[in-house]
């Protein structure tokens, strides 16, 4: 083998284990897991927030131009949530900042990740996605341990 070929491939090897232990790394750090695909079902599109016990919630979040909804979402300190996510009308980015969860809303595609949040503060969510001429207002935020306003 040359040495220049062997070279390579020990860098590749390195990388790939460098990309490897950061995205174990970035799970562990932001209590957040990965996103999946799951099966469509037309009732993952209702915009909702359900608490299913003190600390687990469900967020059936639904965007559309150019909007997220619930685009305010009150939640305690240590709540673990399972957010469901899906588009009305043409793909959207989602992003909520300071957790490392990052997925794309699809019409008639569902995608899930489950973050927890340990620390109180507002987190905001972003479309980062380019949907339209609207886009740069498609926001919504999460409160953690903050009380909901009248
Ligand atoms: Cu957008």
């Amino acid at each position: 083998m040359d040495k220049y070929e062997l070279r390579i491939i020990t860098w590749t090897g390195i990388l790939l284990v460098i990309f490897l232990v950061s995205v174990l790394r970035g799970v562990s750090k932001y209590a957040t897991d990965l996103p999946e695909c799951i099966p469509y079902d037309a009732s993952f599109t209702a915009p909702r927030i359900s608490q299913l016990d003190d600390s687990t919630y469900q967020v059936f979040m639904l965007a559309q131009m150019w909007s997220f909804e619930p685009d305010e979402i009150y939640l305690p300190v240590g709540a673990e949530v399972d957010f469901y996510l899906s588009a009305k009308d043409v793909v959207h980015g989602f992003h909520i900042a300071g957790k490392g969860v990052n997925m794309m809303a699809v019409p008639g595609g569902i995608n899930k990740t489950t973050t927890k949040f340990k620390e109180p503060g507002i987190y905001p969510i972003v479309c980062h996605e380019y949907c339209g001429s609207g886009h740069q207002h498609m926001k919504a935020e999460i409160i953690v341990n903050y009380p909901k306003e009248n």
